[in-house]
């Protein structure tokens, strides 16, 4: 990639000037069915055809207790679970992810891209379970500090096509990851205004990748979004190094 995310003029600058250069830390954010981890993965093979390290990772998940948690969380349960037991839940899964995969990979300088991150608290627990965002926040930076992406795609389609595509996928697949799926339309339509109010307090960091479109379409569109960050944060490590 021409313009692409990263060369080698400025690794080098990193490197001589003793800059200390962070991975990029991308998450991609949307209601189930949004068809973001399709695009995840899309967008993590070309970095790395353009030579690009990548660590991919998910939440709830990326690490095996984040897996276990994924479990406990997402397959049917034999009891209701709080919303705040949820909540706590989905920061354990966090706080391992982000010390056992998120951080040293940014240590080592690889790109990280991560399917859902505390967004995804905020828009489900939050707006969908009725938490107090601070209270949210707060957890984030109790549990979590200083670990915020650098840019969030958020994918958005209509709740009529999403639903469908989410449920469809369990059918298909035979997964027993169905417990959020069972939520009613009117707890993904406060999710997925969530996500669109996330998206116009935060544009700097949040883009909002509309994703009813064909596949490679938003695919395209998401990769002239990481050119334009990747562009504008070569620039501010050549100002750091100045
Ligand atoms: P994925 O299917 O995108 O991996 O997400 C699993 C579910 O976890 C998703 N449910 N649906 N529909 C959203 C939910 N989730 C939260 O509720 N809070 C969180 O903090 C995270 C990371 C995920």
């Amino acid at each position: 990639m021409g313009t692409g995310p990263r060369s080698s003029e400025q690794s080098e600058t990193a490197t001589i000037t003793g800059v200390l250069e962070l991975g990029p830390f991308i998450t991609i954010e949307g209601v189930d069915g949004s068809g973001k981890t399709t695009q995840l993965h899309y967008l993590a093979e070309r970095l790395r055809t353009a030579g690009e390290r990548v660590t991919v990772t998910r939440e709830p998940g990326g690490t095996a207790l984040g897996d276990g948690l994924r479990r406990l969380l997402l397959e049917p349960s034999p009891e209701p679970i709080a919303p705040a037991a949820e909540l706590a839940m989905m920061f354990a899964a966090r706080a391992q992810n982000c010390a056992r995969i998120i951080e040293p990979a940014r240590q080592r300088g690889e790109w990280v891209l991560c399917d859902r991150f505390s967004d995804a608290s905020l828009a489900y627990q939050g707006a969908g379970r009725g938490i107090d965002s601070n209270t949210i926040r707060q957890l984030h930076e109790l549990l979590v500090p200083g670990c915020y992406p650098d840019l969030t795609l958020i994918l958005d389609v209509e709740l009529s096509i999403s639903l469908k595509r989410a449920r469809a996928r369990l059918v298909r697949s035979g997964s027993q990851e169905g417990r959020f799926e069972a939520e009613g339309a009117a707890f993904f339509e406060r999710v997925r205004a969530a996500y669109l109010e996330l998206a116009r307090r935060e544009p700097e960091r949040c883009r909002l990748i509309e994703s009813a479109a064909p596949e490679q379409q938003v695919a395209e569109r998401i990769w002239h979004e990481v050119e334009a960050f990747a562009a504008t944060r070569r620039q501010s490590v050549r100002g750091q190094a100045q």
